[in-house]
């Protein structure tokens, strides 16, 4: 009895080598078929990325197949709250920065996780509430989105905001509360911070139309129409053994809100169906014109967070999966649905001053109630050393918080001054420092001494 059921699983394996076989063929025979995951998604403009850690980068096999199959990456653990802040105003990019330089230097995207979320966050921030965890939340936001400017694909700015079940609610939080707005605020702060980043909401159990998805999209929708600033929904996708039969529908009614959909975190639970449904997410994706990337939680299996689900595309010796002949055969099949182009924000430009000496000019990020405000220091026809600028805070303004500059008080007239990383700026060239305020007005153009 056993012997015959081995004898039928060894048929069964055989067959389908042979079936994988006969499609390898027929792929290679293809002119188009790109033969790894990321060039085939970057046929429909899209991306195929991996989370990944820089103490990974070049273990093997995990390097090879990383570096080979890959053209996005993400830090599973490395740009988190505790990591990059474990003391108060005290960053750590080292990690960051090991896995930013690895991804430039191979013509990768980099998607940033998380910059704030209630979980994995340092103990400091655990235990603060109220005006102080905002304030350190803001400071934590233009910190370390502002470090990693311009190299940001996409962030997760807020992550797992939400409830599990079928309340629809927020999810209890030290963040939460602080105050219902705390999401909108670190949008704002964020856009601010890093105005080229896609800005991200990202969530799980919400792969298929359900209460929390539904709660998610409402939200989305309420930023899209009072102009907060939201470009992307992330559905993480860890998933089981069966999909929704709404996931591409849910993808899709974001879609339609005018954000981009990225599946960020995916991996499936492995057994008979795991191949399956690796394809099914991925012509999800590829049906939906803004759906645009695709990123799995981890690159081999003995690595995933998943301890014996063996959720992934390889093996531990990094051999390719059914499941990966899965994506690849779905994303070489699907890549006719492009994505549209991105419009990136206009850039910031401030003719520099004719003399020597510095500039200031402003920019507001406004809502009801509340600003982030941008202000940009630049150096005239040489080099300054340090400099002071002398801004108006609105009258009934109040300052509550601000980055990258010393100030001398938080209403009316206030003096702001360079701090020991940014006083020297070259001649034409530029450094910004922000602050954010309760109340509303306008602020008229400051002024900058150079020392
Ligand atoms: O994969 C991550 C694991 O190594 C960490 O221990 C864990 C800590 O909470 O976070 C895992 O990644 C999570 C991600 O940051 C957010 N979505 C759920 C992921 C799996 O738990």
């Amino acid at each position: 009895m056993r012997r015959t059921r081995r004898i039928r699983a060894i048929v069964a394996v055989s067959a389908t080598m042979v079936l994988a076989a006969g499609m390898a063929v027929a792929i290679s025979t293809s002119a188009n078929a790109a033969t790894t995951l990321g060039a085939a998604a970057a046929q429909s403009g899209r991306y195929f990325g991996a989370a990944t850690n820089s103490f990974m980068l070049n273990r093997q096999p995990h390097a090879t197949v990383l570096n080979r199959e890959f053209n996005s990456i993400v830090a599973e653990n490395e740009m988190k709250w505790y990591h990059t802040e474990p003391n108060q105003n005290q960053f750590n990019f080292t990690a960051g920065d090991q896995l930013i330089a690895h991804a430039r230097a191979r013509g990768m995207t980099v998607r940033g996780h998380t910059l704030v979320w209630h979980a994995q966050q340092p103990a400091w921030a655990e235990n603060m509430s109220g005006t102080a965890l905002r304030n350190a939340m803001i400071n934590h936001i233009n910190r370390v989105a502002g470090h990693w400017r311009g190299q940001i694909h996409s962030w997760d700015v807020v992550n797992e905001a939400f409830a599990d079940g079928g309340s629809g609610a927020r999810r209890d939080s030290n963040l939460q509360r602080t105050g219902n707005d705390w999401i909108e605020v670190a949008f704002r702060t964020a856009r601010a911070a890093d105005p080229g980043a896609k800005l991200c909401y990202n969530d799980y159990n919400t792969d298929g139309i359900n209460a929390k998805s539904t709660a998610i999209y409402n939200m989305v929708r309420d930023f899209k129409a009072r102009g907060v600033p939201i470009d992307c929904v992330g559905l993480q996708s860890h998933l089981g053994t069966t999909l929704d039969p709404t996931y591409q529908q849910n993808i899709q009614r974001f879609a339609d809100l005018g954000v981009d959909v990225q599946i960020t975190e995916l991996d499936i639970q492995q057994g008979a169906n795991q191949a399956n449904m690796y394809g099914q997410v991925t012509r999800a994706c590829l049906a939906v014109a803004r759906c645009t990337g695709i990123t799995v939680w981890g690159v081999l299996d003995p690595d995933s967070w998943r301890t014996g689900a063996n959720p992934l595309l390889f093996d531990g010796n990094g051999n390719k999966k059914p499941a990966y002949d899965a994506v690849l055969n779905a994303l070489n099949a699907g890549g006719n649905n492009p994505p549209p182009p991105t419009t990136a924000p206009p850039p910031v430009t401030t003719p520099p001053p004719s003399g020597g000496g510095c500039s200031a000019s402003v920019s507001l990020n406004s809502w009801n109630g509340g600003f982030v405000a941008t202000v940009r220091v630049t150096a005239g026809s040489s080099a300054i050393n340090g400099w002071r600028v002398r801004l108006t805070v609105p009258s009934g303004a109040t300052v509550t918080g601000s980055w990258n500059a010393n100030r001398s008080g938080n209403t009316g007239a206030v003096d702001w001054t360079n701090v020991d990383y940014n006083g020297r700026v070259a001649a034409g060239q530029s450094t910004e420092f922000g602050f954010q305020a309760t109340g509303n007005g306008s602020i008229p153009t400051p002024s900058c001494t150079a020392s």
